[in-house]
């Protein structure tokens, strides 16, 4: 492949005139633009992104950082993030943590690498490396100081739950709590149980604090509750309703007649699960939406203030309940 070098003697012009021409910066005649174009084409030139963000310390990527997208819910927010940056001329960097806070401390060194403009991540842990950081960041869940935060109200989603269940009879709750350390998790949960207490119940917690990919720990653990106990189960999101329905399925407790279940995301999983999922949405649309106006603003402005901004949830009615 051709190198700037390259293309300015075949051009027959200096380095920095062709260096003008690629970064649009500073003045270049029209012939010589003419030239360089037939050039560029017939050499079939690339321009070096990485050395042009080291050179302009921008680099117009935006680095997305994500758990992991065997949980359908962030490959659908990354898709949607992702196209809606490319639409205006971002390009994306992608890293996966799986909630390890080692592979995010490495995915935020890539980042700082690549100069990216700005960073959208989920579930982060990293706090302090991430509230020191100059440019942009929206946070999807964890609270973190000189960043923007977009989450979903979950406590609220975690009273509605509860409210539904009651209104449909059910007087025997649990709940299948994930892990205790992300804020979202913990505030569905005590949305729930601070609704059923107002009204004198008490709900069951079935700790369900795995890695969802270790299909044997999954299935062992569920098999440790005892589901006799309860007519409704409200799940800390879809996928962890998706492994409970399956599981009740083989042991044959039937779903809804026997227990109820609830889950969390409206993933587009839950749609297809049988029976279909009735969960508490996070609308991915919503969340993705408000975090790319954020993250334009911030980028545009240069703003590093807190901000934190809460998406309503809304429950919609499957066959699961
Ligand atoms: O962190 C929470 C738990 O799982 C996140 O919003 C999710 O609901 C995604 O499935």
């Amino acid at each position: 492949m051709a190198n700037i070098r390259e293309i300015a003697k075949e051009c027959n012009l200096s380095v920095a005139t062709i260096s003008r021409y690629i970064n649009k910066k500073g003045n270049v005649s029209k012939k010589a633009s003419e030239k360089i174009e037939e050039v560029i084409q017939r050499l079939n030139y690339t321009t070096n992104e990485h050395a042009k963000a080291i050179f302009s310390e921008q680099s117009n990527i935006i680095g997305l950082i994500f758990p992991d997208f065997l949980n359908p819910y962030f490959g659908e927010m990354a898709t949607l993030l992702g196209g809606l940056l490319q639409d205006v001329g971002y390009k994306t960097i992608l890293c996966f943590t799986e909630d390890d806070k080692e592979k995010e401390f490495n995915a935020l060194k890539i980042m700082k690498g690549y100069r990216v403009d700005g960073i959208f991540i989920a579930r982060a842990k990293c706090i302090d490396e991430i509230s020191k950081m100059t440019i942009p960041v929206i946070s999807f869940e964890t609270i973190i100081e000189n960043t923007i935060v977009v989450s979903a109200d979950n406590y609220t989603g975690g009273r509605m739950a509860c409210d539904y269940f009651l209104s449909k009879g059910k007087k025997k709750l649990a709940h299948l709590i994930g892990p205790r350390d992300f804020k979202a998790v913990m505030d569905r949960y005590n949305g729930f149980q601070d609704r059923a207490k107002e009204i004198g119940m008490d709900i069951d917690v079935l700790d369900f604090d795995l890695n969802l990919l270790d299909m044997k720990a999954v299935y062992e653990r569920l098999a440790t509750f005892d589901y006799k106990k309860y007519d409704a189960i409200f799940a800390f999101n879809d996928i962890s309703a998706g492994f409970l329905i399956d599981y009740l399925k083989k042991i044959q407790i039937r779903v809804p007649e026997e227990i109820s279940v609830i889950g969390f995301d409206n993933s587009f999983m839950a749609k297809f699960m049988s029976p279909s999922l009735t969960t508490m949405e996070q609308s991915i649309f919503d969340i993705v939406h408000r975090s790319y106006d954020l993250l334009m603003n911030a980028i545009k402005t240069g703003d590093k203030q807190f901000v934190s901004e809460k998406i309503p949830v809304k429950l919609i009615e499957r066959d699961s309940v």
